[in-house]
């Protein structure tokens, strides 16, 4: 007998990608349920070559099934996750309400895949930001290797992150630029069209944005609590695909061309680092791609034992639905139970 699996939230960006990605998935699946709120309800959504109908959140009985995964945003998920968990359901959490939590893991299955067993105390399981996600998983090698004192990051991350809305928003705008229609920033600060904006979530009190605060955060909570992260987040208008250079202060010696080496033989990457024109990956490259790409890999010579390089990802894949479903599988892995509150489990 397989999984019961909900996709809540199965109508946004990340939902049909969860959608795809698990139909993808050698998870064993009994049955998925796309739920979605009420005036989606009956909505058809992809599931591989099936076609699913939305039900209605307010109404779905979460005993049925033995794995939730949330991606409705956080107000949804700051009320419906615990009282999914109740129901006796697992719960992957795609929002940042419950990630600091301390009785909650945050995981990345090639980072800290052993927290997942921290699901236990409150039945819900957080999964990172997205520009998070695709950064440990480039550092942990290199920190196992030769241990990261401080990371300077600066991001270059695609209008999708912030949903539907802003890729339209971006698409309009173009357009607008284009035929001469006005087009005035609604879901950015500034316009996003031929521009780049240093600038998402919210400003905390340091100055820094809730995305900066995020990328420190979480860094130190997966990977390791003394690694020192400096970030500064910049939407930039692409539809899909974060990219970042990050700047790697180690504790020890370690060379560019061993860095290669160990990030080419470790999970969930892929190195495409030719020192040449186009030897390098761009995010158009790595939309619909599992892989986090590293390239540009060099020795950063104002700095003893520093590196600097380039990490492109699929913030909807790696950076939501894809770390969703490893996640599922790292559990189905472990031998998940199904629910035991279920009448059928
Ligand atoms: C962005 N990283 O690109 C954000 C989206 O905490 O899960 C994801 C926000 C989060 O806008």
């Amino acid at each position: 007998m397989g999984y019961r699996i909900a996709v809540v939230g199965a109508t946004g960006n990340v939902g049909t990608e969860m959608l795809t990605i698990l139909s993808e998935s050698d998870l064993d699946v009994e049955k998925v349920y796309a739920v979605a709120s009420r005036k989606s309800v009956g909505r058809e959504v992809s599931y591989g070559d099936k076609e699913l109908k939305c039900v209605d959140l307010e109404t779905f009985d979460f005993t049925q099934v033995d794995l939730a995964l949330m991606s409705a945003g956080g107000e949804v998920s700051k009320i419906w996750s615990p009282k999914i968990a109740a129901a006796g359901a697992i719960v992957i959490d795609n929002s940042s309400t419950w990630r600091m939590d301390p009785d909650v893991p945050l995981v990345v299955p090639e980072v800290n895949a052993d927290a997942v067993d921290g699901y236990k105390k409150k039945g819900i399981i957080a999964n990172p930001n997205c520009s998070t996600i695709q950064m440990v998983v480039a550092l942990k090698p290199l920190h196992d290797r030769a241990k990261i004192k401080r990371v300077v990051v600066s991001t270059y991350q695609s209008v999708s992150g912030g949903g539907k809305k802003n890729m339209d928003e971006l698409w309009l705008q173009t357009k607008g630029i284009y035929s001469n229609d006005q087009f005035q920033p609604v879901n950015f600060t500034k316009q996003i069209a031929f521009n780049v904006i240093p600038h998402i979530d919210v400003f905390m009190d340091s100055g820094d944005t809730k995305e900066e605060w995020k990328m420190k955060a979480e860094t130190m909570k997966i990977l390791d609590p003394k690694v020192k992260v400096s970030a500064t987040c910049v939407r930039v208008p692409t539809f899909v695909g974060h990219a970042e250079s990050i700047n790697i202060e180690f504790e020890e010696e370690l060379s560019a061309d061993e860095a290669r080496e160990l990030l080419r033989i470790s999970p969930g990457l892929m190195v495409v680092d030719k020192q040449e024109d186009g030897g390098y990956v761009t995010p158009v490259e790595c939309v619909g791609e599992y892989a986090t790409f590293i390239s540009r890999i060099r020795e950063d010579s104002t700095q003893d034992n520093t590196l600097n390089l380039w990490c492109v990802s699929d913030n909807l894949r790696k950076g939501a639905a894809l770390n969703t479903v490893q996640i599922a599988e790292l559990l189905a892995n472990r031998k998940l139970p199904r629910n035991a509150k279920s009448k059928a489990a």
